[in-house]
């Protein structure tokens, strides 16, 4: 079996000194923000795992479906000896992309996490051991280097995740994307897509209160690493559908009038009662924006594919 290479572009104390900022940043302006990626501690990730599993919840099912349908498409459109994962997670949904590559040479599974890469990683070279893997340890919104693997490169953002980034990060992430693609390789970009408010608000608010959990779980995050005094009880979870931006924010609602210690930042945070904190966006897409949007960022969209419901789409993009 070929061994693992673990690559860290990531000074370990990065995201201790990236949580503070953002904190301080978050809760020192108005309205209030913290970003969606604090909510993936251990906990989080379990109960993200729990909610792509809920009845509510049709991206992750219907992504997969796409994956199935197309795997082969994919494949042969991409011709990819290099797969590039960002944001790879338990890298679940990429097996059916695997699977459908023989021609692989390389998987490059990229994620914050070091346990989720050498979880997934060794999985993944009991089932295929003569594929390559070389993890990174990296933050995907920040610059990317890649190894020098043989090409053509396919680079997948999978899960919609990426409409979980704001109109300029999103822009940002995209030419980044696209600085590291030569002729032949390709981008394939998971989108979830405008639907009935009822479906989207449901997908964000589910019956059993695992999003609300989820959600409320970015407070306990701040309490654990900088000694905040916040009761997640004291939250409603709020999840509301933005029709201008077209996007699900999820809140967190303020039950009465608050004063949270931040010891670690020196910080005393005021909430008024009824007053909102944004925890989350998550946009969701026409195709004619996802192809402008490419474009601006000097991507080309090559095929676009959805699942027999019409909820999810998955681009391919060229250079
Ligand atoms: C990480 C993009 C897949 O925005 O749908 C799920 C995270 N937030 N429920 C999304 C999430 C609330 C999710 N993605």
């Amino acid at each position: 079996m070929s061994p693992l290479l673990l690559t860290r572009t990531l000074p370990v104390d990065a995201t201790d000194a990236a949580l503070r900022a953002d904190v301080l940043h978050g809760l020192t302006h108005r309205p209030k923000t913290l970003p969606p990626k604090w909510f993936y501690d251990a906990r989080g990730s379990e109960l993200f795992e729990e909610i792509t599993r809920l009845p509510e919840y049709y991206p992750t099912r219907a992504e997969r479906e796409i994956l199935i349908d197309r795997a082969d498409a994919i494949a042969a459109a991409s011709g990819a000896r290099t797969l590039v994962e960002l944001g790879s997670g338990s890298s679940e949904k990429t097996r059916h992309l695997l699977d459908a590559l023989p021609e692989l040479h390389t998987y490059v599974p990229v994620d914050v996490s070091e346990s989720a890469l050498r979880g997934a990683a060794e999985a993944l070279l009991e089932e295929r051991p003569g594929l390559s893997v070389h993890a990174l340890i990296a933050d995907f919104t920040g610059a990317l280097s890649l190894p020098g693997t043989p090409g053509p490169r396919l680079v997948a953002f999978l899960g919609g995740t990426i409409g979980n980034l704001l109109p300029q990060e999103r822009a940002a992430f995209l030419a980044s994307v696209r600085s590291l693609l030569s002729p032949g390789d390709s981008l394939l970009l998971g989108t979830d897509l405008v639907k009935d408010e009822e479906v989207l608000v449901a997908a964000y608010d589910d019956a059993s209160g695992v999003t609300a959990a989820f959600n409320r779980n970015v407070l306990s995050v701040v309490d654990r690493e900088l000694g905040a005094d916040f009761q997640p009880a004291d939250f409603e979870h709020v999840a509301r559908w933005n029709p201008e931006q077209e996007w699900i924010e999820m809140r967190l609602r303020a039950r009465r009038d608050l004063i949270v210690k931040i010891p670690e930042l020196d910080l005393v945070v005021p909430f008024e009662a009824g007053e909102e904190l944004r925890t989350e966006v998550s946009a969701k897409f026409r195709k004619e924006g996802v192809r402008d949007e490419l474009d601006r960022a000097g991507l080309r969209l090559a095929q676009w594919w959805t699942d027999s419901a019409g909820r999810f789409a998955l681009s391919l993009a060229t250079v």
